[in-house]
């Protein structure tokens, strides 16, 4: 049966994974399936946006290649935030080239994201290799891999059997560093397979907003009841709904009354996915 039907607590022993056990032990303990997508380019913004929502939310997920004053310090802080206010890191690198590159991209240049991003992500145009690439980095440290097995944007290219070899990459990963999928639903139990077919996986949802349907680039929203109750899917990821107020004519001339605006709309998105969760379970 599905392990949707089961509380968070209880899927914990399912994941050898530290990363996956580090988020599925915060969004227990903060009621939280809510991870906030902090897209903004500069130091200031990124701590200020993070300190404004860390209460409310079990992730904060980083595109650290658009900060344009980057420093090793940014890290160093939002580690330490991480920690004081109990929230896990993912940076959304979306990796995708040959196990070796990756490899590299993962622990060196500029960033080291293997240093402090508990989690991170791949496509696996390449094919698995690049997840051996990944996993000779990450599983010393403790770190976790989602799988982009779909996509929320409109004409996306991984459709058809693109996110069911995802699923039987990660289902081939036996070391456990594979732990989860960005996908739009439960895509490995649609999948279902005789071998390790009913190992546990997370899945993260990006494209879910409660006002617009899109943003006219080709992101599509939908609902964090539709995405979590309906669709099973384990934590919505919201940017430009909490994080907007910053971006508006209004937002720029005002910040503190912008990023009070982003704190509310976090506690918004919190409380709809954990009423979309608590349906879901029949809590
Ligand atoms: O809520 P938004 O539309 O402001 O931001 C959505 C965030 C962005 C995207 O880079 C990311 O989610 N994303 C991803 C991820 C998380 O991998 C995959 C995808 O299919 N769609 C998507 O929007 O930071």
């Amino acid at each position: 049966s599905s392990h949707a039907s089961q509380s968070y607590a209880s899927r914990i022993p399912h994941f050898t994974n530290p990363a996956a056990r580090h988020l599925l032990e915060c969004i227990e303990r903060k009621k939280s399936n809510l991870a906030v997508s902090v897209d903004v380019t500069t130091k200031a913004e990124l701590l200020a946006v993070v300190e404004a929502v860390a209460e409310d939310v079990c992730m904060v997920k980083t595109h650290i290649d658009i900060v344009e004053d980057f420093d090793l310090d940014l890290v160093e802080r939002l580690s330490a935030l991480s920690k004081e206010k109990d929230f896990v890191i993912f940076e959304d690198r979306k990796f995708a080239d040959i196990g070796n590159t990756v490899s590299l991209q993962y622990s060196s240049g500029v960033h080291r994201i293997a240093s402090w991003s508990h989690i991170t992500n791949a496509h696996l145009v390449p094919g698995p290799g690049i997840i051996d690439g990944l996993a000779s980095v990450g599983v010393l440290l403790g770190r976790g891999l989602l799988l982009l097995a779909e996509m929320s944007s409109k004409g996306n290219l991984a459709g058809g059997e693109y996110g069911a070899a995802c699923v039987r990459a990660a289902r081939e990963d036996t070391t456990g560093f594979t732990c989860g999928f960005i996908a739009m639903d439960r895509i490995h139990e649609r999948n279902p397979s005789s071998a390790n077919g009913d190992r546990d996986f997370l899945i993260l949802t990006p494209g879910v907003g409660l006002d617009v349907t899109g943003d006219g680039k080709g992101q599509q929203y939908r609902t964090p009841d539709e995405v979590v109750r309906v669709k099973g899917c384990d934590v919505i990821i919201v940017g430009r709904g909490i994080y907007g107020s910053l971006l508006t004519e209004q937002g720029k001339k005002d910040p503190q009354h912008a990023l009070r605006s982003v704190k509310e709309q976090a506690e918004r998105y919190k409380q709809a996915g954990w009423e979309a969760y608590q349906k879901r379970i029949g809590a």
